[in-house]
């Protein structure tokens, strides 16, 4: 165990008890004319974490611990997009229609990827989530009670959407949860600096938050088990 600095108090990282979880860094939302870009948002800003988020990433593959990536998406059906998510608001493409990178939000279509330079390895999971939550309609309880880990680091977008809901459904199922403050991003940067200090205030209500070289740093030298998940189990 090495505790790394952290808001508002040291993490107690344990390199043998820890996991990754990166929401939603797909193109739907990081590139012009997907989801995020049919809400009115300029999409430049999150693309400025994939390099931070990818190190991320390496660090936890170099320690040999899990790195699970998830997309929200949609059956092409639409039959898990209640109809309040697709009706609100007046986007300039809903979910479902057909945009410059297919349809929006629909699993399988290139804009529901998650972008190149953090495509997940073979083995590693990805879940697939209708929902903000990514507890929501999945089964990654049960995948992580598999993996036996007791702690969560957060990263990807948008940090008060996805992320927050996240790591909000997961710090309530007894999880110690770590934001990576510069690897996660919101359309809204006042959204961003709200959230993280409304997740580590009280006493990290919710959880704590480090930058990523404070992370990679406290994973160094761990001798964890590499239990990557295969793809097919999911
Ligand atoms: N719109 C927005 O900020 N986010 C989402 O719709 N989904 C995620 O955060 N992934």
């Amino acid at each position: 165990m090495s505790p790394i600095p952290a808001r508002p108090f040291a993490f107690p990282l344990d390199p043998s008890q820890v996991a990754l979880i990166v929401i939603d860094m797909q193109r739907d939302f990081l590139e012009p004319g997907g989801f995020g870009a049919s809400l009115g948002n300029d999409v430049s800003l999150l693309q400025a974490i994939v390099p931070a988020t990818a190190r991320l990433i390496a660090g936890f593959r170099a320690a040999g611990r899990p790195v699970i990536h998830t997309r929200e998406c949609h059956r092409a059906d639409l039959s898990d997009c209640p109809p309040a998510k697709r009706s609100r608001g007046a986007p300039g493409l809903r979910i479902g229609d057909t945009g410059p990178m297919g349809r929006i939000l629909i699993a399988g279509e290139p804009g529901a990827e998650i972008v190149s330079e953090l495509a997940p390895l073979e083995g590693e999971l990805v879940i697939d989530k209708p929902g903000k939550g990514a507890f929501y309609a999945t089964d990654l309880a049960d995948h992580l009670a598999r993996l036996d880990v007791t702690q969560l680091v957060f990263a990807g977008v948008t940090t008060e959407v996805c992320v927050q809901t996240t790591m909000r459904e997961a710090n309530d199922r007894g999880y110690e949860c770590l934001i990576a403050e510069d690897a996660t991003e919101s359309y809204f940067p006042d959204f961003k600096r709200a959230t993280i200090e409304m997740i580590t205030a009280q006493g990290a209500i919710v959880g704590c938050a480090a930058p990523v070289g404070a992370i990679v740093a406290g994973l160094g030298g761990a001798a964890g088990t590499n239990a990557p998940l295969l793809a097919a189990e999911a």
